[in-house]
């Protein structure tokens, strides 16, 4: 009898010592490059899927996947609902994207091997897809890229326009942010899906990629990945175009990965952080997973370190 009540205590102590977090949110492939977003009631996440092999020395990412939850713990699989063959002038690589609802239409910004420049210079371009529903069918909205390598010119590296964030300010002016080695932007039509005036190229302090741009209480944010190996720091400004003042880090290096890509929502009263890092068994840099936290500010509106945990974040009530 005493034995089987050691064995019970110990059974209770290993069970509670090992049930496993929520963190990463998707377990069952690797994801990469959080991007939610908020409609009707639900959280859809659009990621990339990292399929490199185990030693694999670069990313495979051939298509991109959503999820969604009602509250934040519990996500459903809409499988891949866009791929590089969506794109008739993409080569390989599906990168960062973003996706955004105006109108009552879904616009996913993709980033992606422009297949015109995959021989000597490489090239990542943008390109835009149109869908009515946020989880498809998508399809290629204009047939062409948006922003190709050779419209900026300021980072000589072929990856430099990677990383699209459609911000859409109250006044509904539409702008997309984008870039690696430099932060780019530029307004968009009302459509969508056409360039609406110059691109602009500015230097965040410590910049490497990732931007994600949002408003709270008249403040714009400018939230990217930093430095390399990645941490996440942000800028705020009064203007949507600047100036930007630099404002700190706010997360560390992702565990066992050197990127990091930043996704911030309010949803049901509270703000969510979505991130990446390599938690998953042989997970790594190529093989990454997308995690969630919990973002707080400060009352004078500056962002609160994001703590990373296992947790992750508890399941939403209605409210
Ligand atoms: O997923 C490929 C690239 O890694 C993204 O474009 C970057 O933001 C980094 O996360």
């Amino acid at each position: 009898m005493k034995n089987k009540v050691f064995i019970f205590i110990v059974g209770i102590v290993l069970a509670t010592t090992f049930i496993s977090g929520q963190n990463p949110i998707i377990k069952g492939v690797f994801t990469a490059d959080p991007a939610p977003l908020v409609y009707k009631g639900k959280v859809y996440l659009y990621v990339g899927h990292d399929t490199a092999t185990v030693d694999a020395k670069t990313y495979q990412m051939p298509d991109w996947l959503v999820y969604s939850s009602s509250d934040m713990v519990n996500w459903e699989s809409h499988g891949p609902c866009l791929t590089v063959k969506d794109f008739a002038w993409a080569s390989y690589a599906a990168n960062a994207a973003h996706c955004i609802e105006r109108n009552g239409k879904f616009y996913w910004y993709i980033s992606i091997i422009h297949r015109a420049n995959t021989d000597s210079k490489g090239g990542v371009a943008i390109g835009v897809a149109v869908s009515d529903s946020p989880t498809g069918p998508y399809k290629d909205a204009i047939g062409k890229a948006l922003i190709t390598n050779d419209m900026t010119t300021d980072m000589k590296h072929a990856w430099d326009d990677l990383d699209p964030a459609v911000f859409i300010d109250d006044d509904g002016q539409a702008y997309l942010f984008w870039g690696n080695g430099s932060c780019k932007w530029v307004k968009l039509k009302e459509n969508m899906v056409e360039l609406d005036g110059p691109i602009y190229t500015f230097k965040p302090q410590n910049f490497t990629e990732a931007p994600w741009v949002y408003k709270r209480n008249g403040v714009y944010y400018l939230v990217y990945a930093a430095n390399f190996p990645e941490t996440i720091e942000y800028c705020t400004a009064k203007s949507i175009e600047g100036p930007w003042t630099y404002r700190g880090l706010i997360q560390d290096r992702s565990y066992n990965s050197s990127t990091t890509h930043p996704g911030i929502i309010d949803f049901k009263g509270k703000t969510y952080y979505f991130y990446h890092d390599g938690s998953l068994p042989t997970g790594g840099d190529y093989r990454r997973s997308v995690c969630v936290e919990s973002l707080y500010y400060n009352p004078d509106g500056t962002i609160q370190k994001i703590v990373q945990t296992k947790e992750g974040v508890k399941a939403v009530n209605e409210k």
